[in-house]
């Protein structure tokens, strides 16, 4: 099996992304191993990863890559209404290395973006990411999507868009020289706009505090749906976090969308402050190379990071303080949905939360 490589733009040929609340066709995830980012051998976090995908196969079909050395583990950790198939990666980021689906008058292709774990060998989080780099091809030979391959460094999680022309983004992560050096600000947002097929940029400044990923907006915030847009928050002044947010709220109430519309910002408390434990970084293999996990790290965790599938919003459960009323304020902006939470600080550990382990393939 092989598939088509684009030469042109999904903009110049008709696609665009549609956001993640329009219906889907399935989603993609990939199963954690590795010792020196999940701790106890990485069998924590396959538990929270299964609960993932089992929350989310109740409203739409799930597919998880897991290497030749796990696929049986993951078979077996799995229901049967998961698909599992033999997939090597780097990590299990599926967001940050899998294509970001585009549609077409009932066609589907995809967007292959390049990688470099989260900043390359200036400040990236492992070495070597050459699998990682090859799974969004991979997925979309899978799905039968003919690819597009973008010029430039981009993580799926560094995105999110309205599917009405908006993409929000973050100025920390997209114009962080670690990614694309050579490109200006306005050659970066042309290209994502043209791979996107979409019109306008809203930029945020930061994302959220002692985020690994240099700030990804899908930490920090997403569309509920066109002209509405959920922000993590906290009031608490001496949070760092605090003015990460309230800039970010400014923007966003300054700024109007592709279609002219202003935004409404619904604000999510953010859980913790969260810390790394003395257990838990204890139980994570320590290699020279890879972003070491110390005990009293701050953890980037936002209830944003969720994953809004068909039927469901599958949030991630951070807090007993804040789960409830996080819980209802995504049900009172995604009315439709039910709002399912999975027990996620297993995800958070290894730096990312259940939106970024999860990529949707959008239905036709
Ligand atoms: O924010 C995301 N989309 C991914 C988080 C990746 C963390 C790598 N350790």
């Amino acid at each position: 099996m092989s598939t088509a490589n684009l030469e042109s733009t999904p903009g110049a040929d008709g696609f665009r992304m549609p956001a993640e609340f329009e219906p889907h066709a399935g989603c993609w995830m990939l199963w954690p191993e590795r010792p020196d980012n999940w701790r106890l051998g990485a069998e924590p976090a396959q538990a929270a990863f299964a609960a993932v995908a089992v929350a989310i196969s109740a409203s739409e079909p799930v597919t998880v890559g897991a290497s030749a050395a796990q696929v049986e583990r993951a078979r077996a950790a799995l229901p049967a209404a998961v698909l599992v198939v033999e997939l090597a990666s780097d990590d299990s980021w599926m967001r940050d290395v899998g294509p970001t689906f585009v549609v077409n008058n009932g066609e589907r292709r995809g967007v292959d973006w390049r990688f470099n774990a989260w900043g390359g060998r200036e400040g990236g989080l492992y070495f070597p990411w050459d699998r990682d780099e090859a799974v969004a091809a991979r997925v979309l030979e899978l799905e039968g999507a003919a690819r597009y391959q973008a010029p430039l460094v981009l993580e799926g999680g560094s995105i999110h868009v309205d599917g009405e022309g908006t993409v929000l983004s973050t100025e920390e992560c997209l114009l962080n020289p670690n990614r694309n050096p050579e490109l200006s600000r306005e050659q970066i947002e042309r290209l994502v706009l043209d791979y996107l097929g979409a019109e306008k940029m809203l930029w945020l400044g930061r994302g959220v505090f002692a985020d690994e990923t240099d700030g990804h907006v899908d930490n920090l915030a997403c569309f509920a749906r066109p002209g509405v847009v959920l922000l993590t928050w906290t009031e608490d002044r001496s949070d760092p976090q605090h003015e990460i947010s309230l800039d970010a709220r400014r923007r966003l109430e300054a700024a109007t969308d592709a279609r002219g519309r202003s935004l409404e910002v619904v604000l999510l408390p953010s859980p913790g402050p969260l810390r790394t434990t003395a257990m838990e970084a204890t139980g994570v293999e320590q290699v020279e190379g890879t972003a070491p996990r110390r005990a009293g790290d701050r953890l980037a965790g936002s209830y944003v990071n969720a994953y809004l599938g068909n039927g469901r919003v599958v949030m991630p459960l951070l807090d007993e303080r804040h789960d409830d009323e996080a819980a209802g304020i995504l049900a009172a902006a995604l009315p439709e949905r039910e709002v399912v939470g999975v027990p996620a600080r297993e995800i958070l550990l290894g730096g990312g939360n259940i939106h970024c382990i999860t990529q949707q393939v959008p239905a036709a």
